[in-house]
């Protein structure tokens, strides 16, 4: 495992001395000794910098190297800190080298490893390098072609692009040889070989070519795959009709594995997929996984174009690839939803996810530009500033140029750029000279961090009938960032009547009005805008559909936001304002609770309610956009909302305004569950998603005021639900309300789900979002008694996500707790996967990055396991780098 500790910076990038043009790999698959035979085309690039031809390795056993055939001397190359240097490479070259590894002691998940006894790859971002040595950096570009010879029980070898040949060895094992002719990078490479089965379809291309689709999987889940082949194909379709994008390839695999770091892998035609995103039937995955399966096949899909066809120049740039695969991806997923509403909804949930996992970020020790300056480990920032900031980023470029205009830039990006590795900058190039239009000040959304600030006053004028609208912008700032700068900021505006209607937008000096949502262009600290012709008492609906990622500051009274919660046309800005409202009215009860600490005494505010009766009953809205935005914020996006976090209290003041409304609108929830169940056979649909969500919205007010009937609702769907999203709709509710029948019900899921790990996952999920009940275990002890359980493997990533990382990230004051036993848990946890998982330890332990905003108590214990952590030798550099940032 590598613990260097060195930084690398952006500025430093110098291109390769020289390319590989073709490489030829053997593996020799054996678990515990693989041999790999890598025989590469080593070409000098013209006007290079000097003939020392550059490799990297890590946890590689060298077995031997050859130039041009003849045995290397040892003076023709050195070895240094995880680099193999050839000297002088003057001419075209072929160098093979030989190299020994050992999947079965891969517990990283980088690089060659096993995954229930079968092999499988992951070599982004620096994987490739813990297979062979290679210049395993994005800007070296290989025509690969892989041979694999394995035991015979062996049923399935893949690796990127066509299958050349397959047969028996003489010596009783299986081969098979893979040519990919694209020209790749080595992270896009992939190999996996075992006992899969698989699903294939095919589909006729918009070239009148037929390309053939499979998706492999481990016995048994043949039938879990319908969905995932359903949403690929779509996937393609979508990419041709809006892009005129079609897949380039005779075949495209996918392998589901349990056994993955991250969500999933778009290697070049072999995509590798964490089982949760693939799998799917009425047993195991809930309406929610099958929105998120269609998601990432889709991302993955996307990333042949935007990604591998076009990859990038080096690791700064990740964004060009992710930001722009994100955006694809939600463009993707928002044009297969039929209604307006129904992308409404999904809008509102990427933007809430974006406020409370980026926003935080962006305010951290981790917070960097959605293309970073310098990185200890690139692992570390497959951040949700470079995927989802990244996307909006990329969306400003559709909100100010059109569909048509951004699509006339990315055609012109890819027709640039086709077959090499680019930057972020030439993709804004490419944007800015397809359409006509200056955006060097757009550059600075790829070189500040931090979530811009917009401050907007409004003066109404009656006698002149003149609305005007002041922005004024603020950028953080922040080491190395002393003097930011004023962004080029899309801002999506209308404005309505006193009557709730909105008015037709005309600007000072147009002669007519231009619809009724407009885009202001902010480019300046302070700027000024004018409509004119406003003849009624006006109101600013402001950053429509959140057109871009910031925070707009605007003083809104509290009937200002019922106003505008109730009548604004734009149904993404009446979710802003009520979620607004929502928070006042918590923001109160916390204030109340810090002098009374009586939750009973406590009345929320009457506009409130009011407001919120009247959503819930208005069947003019769809039921999925009520349950949306009747949830109460989450406390991740309360404590977005508050100067200093206290988790105890942030619990205290929902749970009892989820009681207070509970009882209050009592007959309009328990109409709700009637009207909302869905009869019949279970079938994933967004609309039949939203009443369950309603349903269970509905439900959890219900048993949170104590409803009887609702706690035995709850029970009823748990025991008689004919689908998982039923099931554990319910559990959920049952264990996060601390009900009495909570127990048996795990007990019960225990048996039912044992054999099935993606129903593992959920039940460990569910315990760690627990409330502690007087009188019983507390919740941190019985996350450890459940990682002591036959079901919970800490090697296993899907595991530890679900049971510690959901614990420490949203287990609220059951983790941060006053005896300091939550942070124990999360030393001892970090410490050990650290051991032999580093992406997945640093990814758990940015759960406390932001100490500082907690309470003193919590920050100073919180702090103390920081440093703790930070002051072992051996640490990886990817954990080094997070606990290192947090607390200097
Ligand atoms: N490129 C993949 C995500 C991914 C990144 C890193 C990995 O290992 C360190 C694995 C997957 C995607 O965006 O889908
Ligand atoms: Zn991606």
């Amino acid at each position: 495992m590598s613990n260097r500790q060195t930084v690398v910076y952006r500025k430093d990038y110098k291109a390769p001395n020289h390319d590989v043009e073709t490489i030829n790999l053997v593996f020799d698959l054996i678990p515990d000794r693989t041999i790999v035979t890598s025989t590469m085309h080593v070409v000098p690039r013209e006007g290079r910098e000097s003939d020392e031809f550059e490799l990297n390795g890590e946890s590689l056993q060298l077995v031997s190297i050859k130039i041009n055939g003849q045995p290397s001397l040892t003076n023709q190359y050195a070895m240094n800190a995880g680099k193999l240097i050839f000297h002088s490479i003057k001419e075209p070259t072929d160098i093979e080298i030989v190299t020994r590894i050992n999947p079965k002691a891969n517990l990283e998940l980088s690089g060659l490893y096993l995954s229930n006894n079968n092999f499988i790859t992951q070599c982004e971002a620096e994987g490739f390098r813990r297979i062979t040595y290679f210049p395993n950096r994005p800007d070296v570009l290989a025509k690969y072609t892989v041979t694999l010879h394995a035991p015979k029980e062996c049923k399935v070898l893949l690796s990127n692009g066509n299958l050349v040949d397959q047969g028996v060895l003489p010596d009783g094992r299986k081969y098979a040889i893979w040519h990919d002719p694209f020209p790749k990078p080595s992270y896009l490479f992939a190999l996996v070989a075992g006992n899969f089965t698989v699903n294939e379809d095919k589909i006729e291309l918009n070239n009148d070519k037929t390309a053939l689709l499979q998706i492999y999987t481990e016995p048994g889940n043949e039938n879990k795959t319908v969905h995932a082949m359903d949403c690929l194909k779509k996937a393609i379709r979508w990419d041709e009709v809006r892009y005129g994008l079609t897949l380039d390839l005779e075949r495209f695999m996918i392998v589901a594995t349990n056994d993955f770091n991250m969500g999933a892998m778009e290697n070049k035609g072999l995509n590798i997929f964490n089982a949760k995103y693939v799998l799917a039937d009425d047993g195991v995955a809930t309406d929610s996984d099958y929105a998120a399966i269609e998601s990432v096949i889709g991302h993955e899909y996307f990333h042949n174009w935007t990604g591998d066809r076009v990859t990038c120049r080096d690791w700064f740039q990740l964004s060009l690839k992710e930001g722009l695969t994100v955006f694809r991806e939600q463009e993707f997923a928002s044009d297969m939803l039929g209604s307006e509403s129904a992308k409404v909804v999904k809008r509102i949930k990427d933007v809430r996810a974006l406020r409370t996992a980026q926003f935080p970020e962006d305010s951290g020790p981790m917070a960097h530009p959605i293309r970073p300056d310098s990185y200890s480990e690139i692992n570390n920032f497959y951040t949700m500033t470079v995927y989802e900031k990244g996307a909006e980023v990329v969306r400003m470029y559709q909100t100010m140029f059109g569909k048509e205009g951004f699509k006339k830039g990315l055609a012109e990006y890819l027709r640039r750029y086709d077959g090499s590795a680019a930057t972020c900058d030439d993709f804004r190039t490419a944007m800015a000279e397809a359409n006509d239009a200056d955006l060097s000040q757009f550059a600075l959304w790829y070189s500040q961090a931090g979530t811009p600030r917009v401050s907007v006053k409004t003066q109404w004028d009656e006698s002149k009938k003149t609305f005007t609208i002041t922005t004024r912008q603020s950028n953080r700032t922040l080491p190395g960032q002393p003097k930011p700068q004023p962004l080029m900021i899309p801002l999506a505006v209308g404005v309505l009547n006193d009557k709730g209607e909105d008015i037709p937008l005309q600007l000072e000096g147009e002669p007519l009005p231009v619809g009724t949502t407009r885009v202001l262009l902010l480019n300046q600290d302070v700027q000024t805008w004018t409509l004119v012709n406003v003849d009624r008492r006006p109101l600013l609906s402001l950053g429509r559909g959140f057109s871009a990622p910031v925070i707009c500051d605007m003083d809104l009274t509290r009937d200002q936001l019922v106003f505008l919660a109730k009548n604004d046309s734009d149904l993404f800005n009446r979710a802003e304002a009520f979620e607004k409202l929502s928070i006042l009215a918590i923001d109160a009860f916390i204030q109340e609770l810090r002098k009374t600490q009586n939750a009973n005494s406590l009345s929320p505010m009457e506009a409130y309610l009011a407001t919120f009766e009247e959503i819930l009953n208005d069947e003019r809205l769809s039921p999925a956009y009520r349950a949306e935005i009747l949830k109460l914020p989450s406390e991740q996006a309360i404590y977005e909302s508050q100067i200093i976090i206290e988790p105890a209290l942030i619990r205290a003041a929902c749970q009892a305004m989820q009681k207070k409304i509970g009882q209050r609108l009592k007959t309009s929830f328990e109409d709700k569950v009637k009207t909302c169940t869905t009869e019949g056979i279970y079938k994933y649909d967004p609309d039949l998603a939203g009443k369950r969500a309603l349903k269970f919205l509905s439900l959890s007010y219900l048993v949170a005021s104590g409803n009887p009937k609702g706690v035995q609702q709850t029970r009823n769907f748990f025991e008689k639900g004919n689908n998982i999203t039923d099931k554990l709709g319910a559990l959920s509710i049952a264990v996060h309300s601390g009900l009495p029948i909570r127990q048996e019900m795990l007990n019960k899921s225990s048996i039912a789900w044992a054999t099935e790990p993606l129903l593992i996952n959920k039940w460990l999920e569910v315990q760690a979002l627990a409330t502690s009940v007087h009188g019983e275990m507390p919740v941190v002890n019985k996350i450890r008694s459940l990682m002591m359980d036959p079901l919970f493997s800490i090697k296993n990533p899907n595991n530890v996500y679900s049971l510690l990382r959901t614990f420490f990230a949203k287990g609220g004051p059951e983790f941060h707790t006053l005896d300091g036993s939550g942070y124990q848990l999360w030393i001892e946890t970090v410490l050990n996967i650290d051991s032999f998982n580093p992406q997945v330890s640093a990814r758990l332990a940015r759960t406390l990055e932001n100490w500082r905003r907690y309470e003193p108590r919590l920050s100073s214990m919180m702090y103390k396991a920081l440093r703790y952590v930070s002051q072992q030798k051996n640490l990886s550099a990817d954990l080094r780098e997070i606990v290192d940032k947090a607390i200097n």
